[in-house]
């Protein structure tokens, strides 16, 4: 996005390119109605959020005679939004023709004849955030409504375009600029014999506005797994099942299966969504001594994928006992977020019956070992598709925590630093003062914990924090 001026006009194509029922051509700005009305023929003038019918220019025939029919390359439907009342707070004409490349770069390349300027990318949102009808945090979520990929995203992205994000940062940030007030009071009016707060009461202002910033910090786990999704390498010795368990989780048969230990050569994988989450499932080759140069790379990619994931799911074939093998495996996951599916439980079962008296079967001595090695496990038969729904809930909790989506989480890695920024200042600030620093000193860490927030909801301006003073202190009466 340029940041350049905003008042020229500009134009640009808004429906995706190619050929669709209908394609829009948006013109925003002071000559946006203007340069409108000479692409058009128009039956009624335009009036505001009205839509109207009109015939679309062919720029390429001569000027119609009085009388004439104009020649005209397809039929609009033409919209005006009156600035302010406008999505970029300008004048705003959206002509949408039909969806045919053709037509609508006719139109685009008479606006630009006309006077406008071809939009950058993403400059109708980047004026509606200078006009200052939305924040940075606004404009930011309607790129991720966009991009959503899940019903979840775009229900968090549509909060966020609603300004769930910023209301939830601005009672800390009026506190805090209160704060702030108190202050630079103090400090420029002390000859007047304004009295400066105690330092009690300084700290415990800050006290007051850390914890509604420490919990926002904390949605940003989840919110960002929301945001971005996360990857599931399933994993484990040959023949356990992980192909059919990837397929269980996919519903669709996309691995190919079969009893021979090393039949998944490479990495194999799908995106699933998970709770609202896009999950990326990838199935591996089996870990084990390669037997040939094709298994041995397969296998080199597996630990790839291993090291890659975020969730690490191993698959155990519970026929078979637990033994050395399996412990450099555990060894190879033990301090990732891991889940074992102790599979084949189908087959283990039945000895579970029969060996119940005794001291335990394979499944039973599979549980105590994962639960030795710190590991959940719970059992699932791929084949029988018994306990994939619970295999589904144990990785929905591994990755959000347990926690629900909630409006005006933190998803960006942007929003969590100005966030954590805003933190590091407040906690700098509450040291200073403990450290009976200045209060000039401690001003600093307050503004930059004050810009932190900014960087979210809109600069905050000297004359801001001097209203406040004035309002509030009643002083220069
Ligand atoms: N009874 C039973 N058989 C299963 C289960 N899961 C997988 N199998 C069988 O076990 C064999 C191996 O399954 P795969 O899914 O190919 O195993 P894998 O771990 O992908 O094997 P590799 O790709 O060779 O490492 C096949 O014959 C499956 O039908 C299960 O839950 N119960
Ligand atoms: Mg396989």
């Amino acid at each position: 996005m340029s940041s350049s001026a905003t008042n020229d006009t500009i134009a640009a194509i808004s429906t995706p390119p190619g050929r669709g029922g209908i394609g829009i051509v948006r013109i925003s700005g002071a000559e946006a109605v203007a340069i409108a009305e000479r692409l058009v023929r128009l039956q009624v003038p335009l009036a505001h959020a009205r839509a109207r019918v009109a015939k679309v220019h062919d720029p390429d025939s001569p000027d119609p005679k009085d009388g004439d029919e104009i020649r005209s390359i397809d039929e609009a439907v033409v919209t005006w939004f009156a600035g302010p009342n406008s999505y970029t707070a300008e004048d705003l004409v959206e002509i949408a023709a039909h969806g045919s490349p053709v037509v609508l770069n006719l139109l685009l390349r008479q606006a630009l004849m006309l006077g406008a300027r071809l939009a950058e990318p993403g400059e109708f949102t980047q004026r509606a955030f200078l006009s200052g009808r939305i924040d940075l945090t606004q404009a930011e979520a309607v790129h991720d409504l966009i991009e959503a990929q899940t019903v979840a995203q775009a229900r968090l992205a549509a909060s966020q375009m609603g300004g769930a994000l910023s209301a939830r940062v601005a009672p800390a940030k009026m506190a805090l600029l209160e704060l702030i007030a108190l202050m630079e009071a103090g400090i420029d009016f002390a000859e007047d014999d304004l009295a400066v707060a105690p330092d009690a009461e300084l700290l415990r202002r800050i006290d007051g506005i850390r914890p509604s910033l420490v919990t926002l910090e904390a949605t940003f786990a989840h919110g960002r797994i929301l945001h971005d999704g996360l990857t599931l390498a399933i994993v484990g010795r040959p023949n356990a099942g992980k192909s059919s368990l990837f397929n269980a989780l996919l519903e669709k048969d996309r691995a190919i299966v079969t009893a021979t230990p090393g039949t998944t050569r490479d990495l194999i994988s799908e995106r699933i969504t998970l709770g609202g989450i896009p999950l990326e499932l990838v199935d591996t080759a089996g870990l084990r001594e390669a037997t040939d140069e094709v298994e041995r790379l397969g296998i080199v990619r597996s630990k790839e994928a291993l090291a890659d994931a975020a969730i690490v799911l191993v698959v155990i074939d519970s026929t078979t006992e637990p033994g050395g093998d399996d412990k450099q495996l555990i060894e190879l996951v033990r301090d990732r977020v891991v889940l074992a599916a102790v599979n084949k439980s189908d087959l283990a079962a039945p000895q579970l019956e029969a060996a119940a008296q005794q001291s335990g079967d394979s499944l039973a001595r599979w549980f105590e070992f994962l639960a030795e090695a710190g590991i959940r496990s719970l059992p699932t038969s791929a084949t029988k598709g018994t306990g994939i729904a619970e295999l589904r809930e144990a990785v929905l909790e591994l990755a959000t925590g347990g926690a629900a989506a909630e409006p005006g989480m933190l998803t960006s890695i942007r929003h969590h630093q100005a966030i954590t920024s805003a933190l590091a200042g407040l906690d700098d600030a509450a040291g200073a003062i403990a450290g009976a620093i200045p209060h000039e000193m401690v001003l600093l860490d307050l503004y930059r914990s004050l810009w932190a927030l900014d960087s979210l909801t809109g600069q905050t301006t000297p004359d801001d924090v001097l209203n406040l003073i004035f309002s509030t202190f009643c002083i220069g009466k």
